[in-house]
């Protein structure tokens, strides 16, 4: 049985000044395109708002690129705006196409975020418009609800069970498990340890070996003491080198996991030809694509079996669901890259794309909390494992715009980028 989520009294309200403003109107026209930029919670979260011509219809959409939000607000703020003024807000392809073409230069990250901004909002808007949430623009819903799976991890093999199990006990269906290296960097294994180790530089320190074995040992030992009935997953993160990566896919094999994330980089796309040659294990890649040379061989070829793009990376939803519908046709399913540096908006949009996609596998977090709860208003409700998406119009979320000023991006050494990791010896490694 669905759940259906009663419309906030607050949205429908706005929803019939929308109606009445809109009945018997020309398309409504573009009038500002404005940047929400805050920090909530962990992450800095970049939001675009576009405000219509007709009064209430606004719309938001996720332009997070966290690392380098400072300059996706210029990207929108000096080149979308007066490109989009006075436009209509009803053609989204349209817009989604000259704005890609209009920077000449394109497919990066910047702007193809500052592009996801605006994108997103206008399917908020057409939703608003329409009285539908967005999955329902898609063509409708074809599951109840979106299974999530959480990631847990740690130093220790026991702290990673424990953990898994605890997620377990909360209703999750699909767990990822990660693992460090006492005194090493890791991904996803929370903090670091007391142990120090000797390197030839002060900086973070990881090294594949030592990370690769202990990984495959957890894997292994994971599966035994979780049972057959839960769904693992692990991210390799980009970490190791092809050759390992080869090996990495094969030593795990038996493990059956619901998917290996990201072990490969971007640059290195041909050997996951190699993995497939070799082993059965499922692949998932795609959270550091922007580009359709990325995505497009490697779909179309059959090289993975989960597509996990950063929908705000691609561009938006708009592009996103071309990507879904390609990847129906040649068998490859989606896991939207979502974790905490996805703003709710963006949230939604996995929810909303995955809710309406025949191949959705799997997607990523999306259980908004604490304060980016009380900023993004509508958000999904968690249970038993699935996410459940508002039946409100657009993505179903309000902005606090006011609340959200009082959490501008926290002061921060790199201003939010990352810093570096190293080897033993001083060579700096992807991360
Ligand atoms: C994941 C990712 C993220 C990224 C992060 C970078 O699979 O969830 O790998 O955790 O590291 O989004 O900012
Ligand atoms: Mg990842």
């Amino acid at each position: 049985m669905a759940l259906a989520p009663a419309i906030p009294a607050r949205m429908a309200l706005a929803q019939e000044k929308v109606e009445r403003a809109t009945r018997g109107l020309p398309s409504p026209k573009i009038k500002d395109v404005s940047v929400i930029a805050t920090q909530p919670g962990g992450s800095r979260l970049v939001v675009v708002k576009i405000t219509t011509d007709q009064d209430g219809l606004v719309g938001y959409g996720c332009a997070t690129f966290t690392q380098r939000a400072d300059l996706v607000v210029p990207a929108v703020e000096k080149y979308l705006k007066p490109f989009l003024i006075g436009k209509p807000a009803d053609r989204i392809e349209d817009t989604w196409q000259s704005c890609y073409d209009s920077s000449y230069w394109k497919n990066g990250p910047v702007l193809n975020n500052a592009i996801s901004g605006v994108d997103q909002a206008l399917w908020d808007i057409k939703g608003r418009m329409s009285g539908m949430p967005v999955y329902q623009l898609l063509g409708g819903k074809c599951r109840e609800a979106c299974a999530c799976y959480t990631s847990v991890g740690g130093n220790e093999i026991p702290q990673v069970i424990e953990s898994a199990k605890r997620a377990m006990a909360q209703g999750f269906q699909y767990i990822r498990l990660q693992i460090g290296v006492p005194g090493m960097a890791a991904y996803g294994a929370g903090g670091g340890s007391a142990t120090k180790i000797k390197a030839l530089h002060e900086r973070p320190v990881f090294e594949p070996g030592p990370y690769i074995r202990r990984a495959v040992k957890m894997l292994h030992e994971c599966r035994k003491a979780l049972g057959d009935d839960v769904e693992l997953l692990h991210d390799i993160h980009e970490r190791v080198s092809p050759r390992e990566a080869v090996q990495m896919a094969k030593d795990v094999e038996d493990v059956k996991l619901f998917y290996l994330e990201d072990a490969l980089s971007p640059e290195d796309l041909p050997y996951f030809r190699q993995i497939r040659e070799q082993c059965t294990t499922a692949l998932a890649m795609g959270e550091l694509f922007n580009s359709p040379h990325e995505w497009v061989p490697l779909m179309s070829e059959r090289l993975i079996d989960y597509i996990r793009i950063h929908i705000s990376q691609a561009g938006g939803l708009t592009p996103c669901r071309k990507i879904a519908i390609l990847g129906e046709l040649f068998g490859v399913k989606t896991a939207w890259h979502g974790p905490g540096d996805v703003s709710p908006i963006g949230h939604a949009c996995n929810l909303h794309l995955g809710l309406a996609s025949y191949n959705f596998g799997v997607t990523e977090g999306g259980i908004i909390r604490g304060r980016e709860a009380e900023v993004f208003k509508g958000n999904a409700t968690f249970k038993d494992g699935y996410l459940w998406a508002s039946d409100a119009p657009g993505w179903g979320i309000e902005v606090d715009e006011k609340l959200a000023k009082t959490f501008p991006f926290r002061e921060s050494p790199l201003n939010g980028g990352w810093g570096d990791v190293r080897r033993l010896d001083g060579t700096v490694i992807k991360q």
